[in-house]
């Protein structure tokens, strides 16, 4: 009794929103292997065939089941009933766990068109189609993509350029660099605002691909018009490299009653954004955060700039700028803190399991024909009808 008990150990709930994530899981082995067929089958896959059955899909699946277990698979036989954890996979945890690698990985790792994919992918503006048309117009390098330079977008071509900077891993003590000049500019500017660091940071992740802030106000409307101006005062400080800023209309940044119905797989949404690439000094955080933290005014943010300018170096680093109006806030917050996958089925077990939509802007009850409004990311789980999983718990 106690072997089979053994055996059947990992029962999950379908929806990896229901189950605890932690960063630091016990099934690496596996997750770094399943992580190379996910990624491959995303290079492979058509947009078209994402319609129907995507293998990439079932891969993140799976991924995020051997994420959430509460030990170490030993054997084949206690996985074999776990949903989403199919015959192919099936498969493949037995070869790792018996061979401690498997073929099939072993020789997308070693396949070129693997290779280059992650290459090209790995330049900012570069989607997997991209990528795809530069591959399969027979370009082997970056330099080949920088020479062959008709159709480079914008995005692109600062991608190409600030390749190595960007390929960088982002520190945390970085990201809070960022924070600490964007705060400070924002508060010269509409004092009161809130700036958070969300993304895989708030996760508990220590190095990062990017820096997502969110910046709200409490005063619902004051954070109109308010990204230009902070733009306005990072490029004055010339510390915009490349930024591309998303205005949008008034009745799209607020979250009508009408049921629009968006994907469920669409991390869109619709809130005023400034996407862009920032020179980021390089200089201790412990001499940022004192300056930002002793004087909001202008002159200590120019001094921070003076100080790197002396120094002459800075690197580039990738931002997101995300305005959230106030009543929308925890929504934004779930939506950006992420992960994706965390968010996928998030929003599609509110549509399946509670007939209810969930954005980044809000919930809408479709039963009860009603918004929900949010004052806690509780709340917001409360409503969800799901326990409150801590941001280190969503790394999916
Ligand atoms: P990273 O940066 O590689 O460490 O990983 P994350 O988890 O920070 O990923 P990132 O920066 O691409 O996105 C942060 C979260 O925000 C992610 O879970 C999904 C969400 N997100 C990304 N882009 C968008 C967007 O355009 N709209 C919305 N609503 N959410 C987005
Ligand atoms: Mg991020």
């Amino acid at each position: 009794n106690y072997k089979q008990t053994k055996l059947n150990c990992f029962q999950v709930d379908p929806y990896c929103c229901q189950r605890r994530t932690p960063l630091q899981h016990h099934n690496k082995l596996l997750t770094d292997a399943f992580e190379i067929l996910e990624e491959n089958a995303e290079y492979i896959e058509s947009s078209n065939d994402t319609k129907g059955y995507s293998r990439n899909l079932a891969y993140r699946r799976v991924l995020a089941v051997l994420r959430s277990l509460p030990q170490a698979v030993t054997s084949v036989k206690q996985i074999k009933d776990v949903k989403h954890i199919g015959g192919h996979s099936q498969k493949i945890i037995q070869e790792l766990l018996e061979e401690k690698c498997c073929l099939e990985v072993e020789e997308i790792k070693r396949s070129v068109r693997y290779n280059k994919m992650k290459l090209f992918t790995g330049v900012f503006g570069a989607g997997v189609s991209t990528a795809r048309r530069w591959y399969d117009t027979g370009m082997t390098s970056l330099n080949d993509v920088i020479q062959h330079n008709e159709d480079r977008s914008t995005a692109q071509k600062y991608g190409l350029a600030f390749f190595d900077d960007l390929n960088m891993p982002v520190l945390k003590a970085e990201a809070e660099q960022v924070k600490s000049i964007v705060k400070n500019i924002t508060e010269s500017i509409l004092p009161g605002v809130s700036v958070t660091v969300t993304g895989g940071f708030r996760r508990g992740k220590t190095v990062g691909h990017d820096i997502d802030l969110l910046i709200s106000h409490p005063k619902e409307g004051a954070e109109i018009g308010l990204l230009g101006k902070i733009l306005e005062k990072l490029q004055q400080l010339n510390l915009i490299l490349y930024g591309s800023h998303n205005k949008c209309t008034y009745s799209e940044r607020h979250f009508t009653e009408e049921p629009r119905d968006p994907p469920t797989n669409s991390q869109m949404d619709h809130f005023e954004k400034w996407f862009g690439i920032i020179g980021l000094p390089k200089i201790s955080t412990e001499k940022t955060v004192l300056i930002a933290e002793n004087d909001a005014s202008d002159k200590s943010i120019k001094d921070l700039v003076d100080l790197s300018k002396s120094e002459k170096s800075w690197t580039a680093k990738r931002v997101d700028l995300i305005i959230v109006p106030s009543s929308q806030y925890f929504y934004g917050l779930v939506g950006w803190t992420g992960n994706k996958m965390f968010n996928r089925d998030l929003r599609l077990y509110a549509q399946k399991e509670l007939n209810m939509r969930l954005s980044s802007h809000g919930l809408y009850d479709l039963t009860k024909g009603c918004l929900l409004t949010s004052n806690s990311e509780e709340e917001v789980f409360k409503y969800l009808k799901l326990p409150v999983i801590p941001p280190e718990l969503r790394n999916c």
